[in-house]
């Protein structure tokens, strides 16, 4: 036999309680571009968040798509500048982002997940004005940060079965305005509209890591502040972190910074004791 039976079924039994405290729960995870990887990377993803919408958790994926922009900017000979990790968008390319989030990485993500017998709904931020967006920043042209978010469309669409998969672009407040909005934060707004039980935020990085490099498992508010003061939490993951901030103060349970890269990762980090990442929680 080249599969120990006994473990799995064990490892289904043991998972008994964790399906018990989650039933119910919204669940909003974030895929960011990086996270997607190959065929079989996606595919385990939308096993994972079927099995959720199995279980009777309420998974709502919301997702990124940075290298796909990036990919067709190169192919069009547009160049991209960065600041803060927010990419600076004039007209022509906030088209490039809404083409590419809404249209390509979108279906992509609900045809995976409904290949493993889910029923992935895709929308963005501008269907039923889920998310109205200001300018974030003079600076950055069309990137949005989120002022309004209605997110009944998003508890119609689980609560008849359905899995909504989002893309994070946005409408304005004036008419016919577009806006690309950075992944983490789009999940964030979402999550904390929804008051989310958790907001799991998958990555291409082990978690947060402290002076020595080991990864924190868990940490309060007050532990990222003190971490991004004395520079111990630095770059690519202070976004995150300040994401996951605002998001627990808007009254998320927690949320957790997960490994992407792990396979399972969000059924290690809700259905076992060990969890996949940093969990950030009052
Ligand atoms: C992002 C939106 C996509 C994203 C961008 O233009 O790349 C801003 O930077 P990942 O894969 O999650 O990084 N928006 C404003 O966030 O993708």
């Amino acid at each position: 036999m080249d599969r120990d039976w006994i473990a799995t079924a064990r490892t289904l039994s043991e998972a008994l309680p964790y399906l018990q405290r989650y039933s119910g729960a919204v669940v909003v995870v974030k895929f960011g571009g990086n996270a997607m990887g190959d065929e079989e990377a996606m595919a385990d993803f939308a096993r994972d968040i079927v099995l959720m919408r199995q279980v009777g958790i309420f998974p709502v994926v919301v997702h990124g798509g940075g290298p796909m922009i990036n990919e067709m900017l190169g192919k069009l000979g547009i160049e991209s500048q960065w600041v803060r990790g927010k990419r600076v968008t004039d007209k022509a390319t906030v088209e490039v982002v809404e083409m590419i989030l809404s249209g390509l990485v979108n279906k992509r993500i609900v045809q995976a997940i409904n290949d493993q017998g889910g029923r992935a709904v895709g929308i963005s931020g501008k269907d039923d004005d889920l998310m109205v967006c200001e300018a974030d920043d003079p600076e950055l042209g069309f990137v949005g940060r989120p002022v309004e978010m209605n997110v009944q469309v998003i508890r119609d669409l689980y609560n008849a079965g359905m899995i909504p998969v989002i893309a994070p672009v946005a409408t304005g407040m004036a008419d016919n305005e577009t806006f690309n909005v950075n992944g983490d934060t789009a999940a964030g707004a979402i999550a904390g509209a929804l008051r989310a039980d958790r907001l799991l935020l998958l990555t291409d990085v082990a978690g947060v890591k402290n002076k020595a490099g080991e990864v924190i498992t868990q940490l309060t508010p007050e532990d990222v502040t003190a971490l991004i003061e004395d520079g111990t939490i630095a770059g690519g993951m202070i976004p995150k972190v300040e994401t996951a901030l605002k998001a627990v103060d808007e009254g998320v349970r927690a949320v957790v910074i997960v490994d992407g890269r792990v396979a399972n990762a969000c059924l290690l980090e809700l259905f076992t004791e060990h969890g996949a990442g940093s969990m950030i929680r009052s």
